[in-house]
C-alpha cells in the first residue's frame, strides 16, 4: 500500500470524491473537471485505491467513495485536524521502528514544536527502561510530539503528567459515545491510562537537554483503540487492554488521533501558561488509587503506603506505615 498522495491531482480528486460521496461521478464529468483524458482519471483513481480508499467503479455511472472505511493515513489524519501547532507537521508510517527514535531524529535535525510521527505498526515499539511496547497494526494509536517548552529540564516529566490528562479526557470522550454501559478511564502515575483497572495507553517521555535548558522533548504515546487482546502476548491478555475491548464499539483511528492532539494542544498550552497547578487538579480527578495501599517498586527498593495524590511539582505522595509522607520521583506503582 502507498503511504502519500504523491500529486495534488490526486489529492484534488480524492477531495472532490469525499464531498459528492453520496453519488456516483462520471469518468467524464472528472475527466472535464481536471482537465486531463479518462484514461489519466482512471490511473490517479487506481493510485487513490492502492492507497487503501475503498473507490466503486462502475462504467455506467462512474466513481464513488466509501465514507465508511478510509484508510489511516497523512493525509486524514491532517485533513480535519483543528490545531495550530501539534500534528501541522506530520510524517506517517505505515511501519516503523519505534517513532520516538524518528521523532527523535527530526527534532535533532530542527523539526518544529508540534511535529508529529504516526505509524500504524512498530517493529520495536518502546516501553520505559527498555521495556518494549506492543504495536500490532491496523488497530491502534502509536504517535511521538515533538515539544520544545522553555522550562528546566527538572519539570520534563510533568509533561508525561500534562499527555496523561489529554490522554485520558480523549479515551473518555470516546467510551462515551456508546449507549448504555459507560467505564471512565483512570489514570496510574507516572505514565499509564487504565479503562477498568487494565492498561489501555502508555507514554514514554524522553528528553534532549542541558544542565539549564531543554533542547527538545518527545512525548510518544501508545493507545489501545481496536486491538483485540488476542492480538497480545499471553502475559499481558489480563493486564492490559483497548478502548473496543471495554466498550464494544469500533472507533475511528483518524478521529480519535485528532482529538488527542486537540486535547494535547489544550493542555499543553494551559500548562505554559498557568503552570502545573490546573494540570495536578485534572490528573488527581482521574486518579483512582487515591486511599488505597500501593507499592512501589524502585530500582534499588520497594515503597509502601496509601496513595495520597500528587503534590505540587508531579510527584506522588505516599503516606508509609510510620506516619512519614514519601515523595516519589520514580518507580512502578501497584496495588
Ligand atoms: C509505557 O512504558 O507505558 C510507555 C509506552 C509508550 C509507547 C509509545 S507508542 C509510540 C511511541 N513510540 C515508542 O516506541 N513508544 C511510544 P512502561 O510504563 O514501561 O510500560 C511497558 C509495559 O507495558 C510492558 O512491559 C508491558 O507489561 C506493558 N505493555 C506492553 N505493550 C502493551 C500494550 N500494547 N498495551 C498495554 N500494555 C502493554
Amino acid at each position: 500500500m502507498r503511504n502519500i498522495l504523491t500529486t495534488s491531482t490526486e489529492q484534488a480528486i480524492l477531495r472532490l470524491l469525499k464531498k459528492e460521496s453520496h453519488s456516483y461521478l462520471s469518468g467524464q464529468a472528472l475527466s472535464k473537471t481536471f482537465g486531463i483524458s479518462r484514461t489519466a482519471i482512471w490511473k490517479h483513481i487506481k493510485a487513490i485505491k492502492e492507497m487503501g480508499y475503498a473507490i466503486e467503479a462502475s462504467p455506467a455511472k462512474g466513481y464513488r467513495l466509501n465514507q465508511k472505511s478510509l484508510p489511516f493515513n497523512a493525509f486524514e489524519i491532517t485533513s480535519g485536524l483543528k490545531t495550530s501547532v501539534i500534528g501541522r507537521d506530520l510524517v506517517f508510517y505505515e511501519e516503523a521502528d519505534s517513532t520516538n527514535d524518528i521523532a527523535r531524529t527530526l527534532a535533532s535535525n530542527g523539526a518544529g514544536e508540534g511535529s508529529a510521527v504516526v505509524a500504524d505498526s512498530q517493529k520495536k515499539g518502546k516501553g520505559r527502561l527498555g521495556r518494549r511496547w506492543e504495536s500490532p497494526a491496523g488497530v491502534n494509536i502509536y504517535t511521538s510530539i515533538v515539544l520544545r517548552p522553555s522550562i528546566m529540564p527538572v519539570f520534563a516529566p510533568q509533561l508525561t503528567l500534562v499527555s496523561a490528562v489529554a490522554v485520558a479526557e480523549t479515551i473518555s470522550r470516546f467510551l462515551s459515545n456508546g449507549s448504555g454501559y459507560k467505564p471512565e478511564p483512570t489514570v496510574k502515575w507516572p505514565n499509564d491510562i487504565l479503562i477498568n483497572s487494565k492498561k489501555t495507553a502508555g507514554i514514554l517521555t524522553e528528553m534532549n537537554s542541558e544542565m539549564d535548558r531543554i533542547n527538545f522533548v518527545v512525548i510518544g504515546i501508545g493507545v489501545n483503540v481496536n486491538m483485540a487482546k488476542k492480538m497480545l502476548p499471553e502475559e499481558l491478555r489480563l493486564i492490559a487492554t483497548s478502548l473496543k475491548e471495554e466498550a464494544g464499539e469500533e472507533i475511528s483511528r483518524i478521529d480519535f488521533i485528532q482529538t488527542l492532539y486537540l486535547n494535547m494542544e489544550k493542555w499543553y498550552k494551559l500548562y505554559l501558561k498557568n503552570g502545573f497547578e490546573p494540570i495536578r487538579e485534572a490528573w488527581n480527578s482521574y486518579f483512582k488509587m487515591a486511599g488505597k495501599v500501593v507499592k512501589v517498586q524502585q530500582m534499588d527498593r520497594v515503597i509502601e503506603g496509601v496513595a495520597i495524590g500528587l503534590d505540587n511539582d508531579g510527584m506522588l505522595l505516599l503516606r508509609e506505615k510510620n506516619g512519614n509522607i514519601a515523595r516519589i520521583i520514580s518507580g512502578d506503582v501497584s496495588i
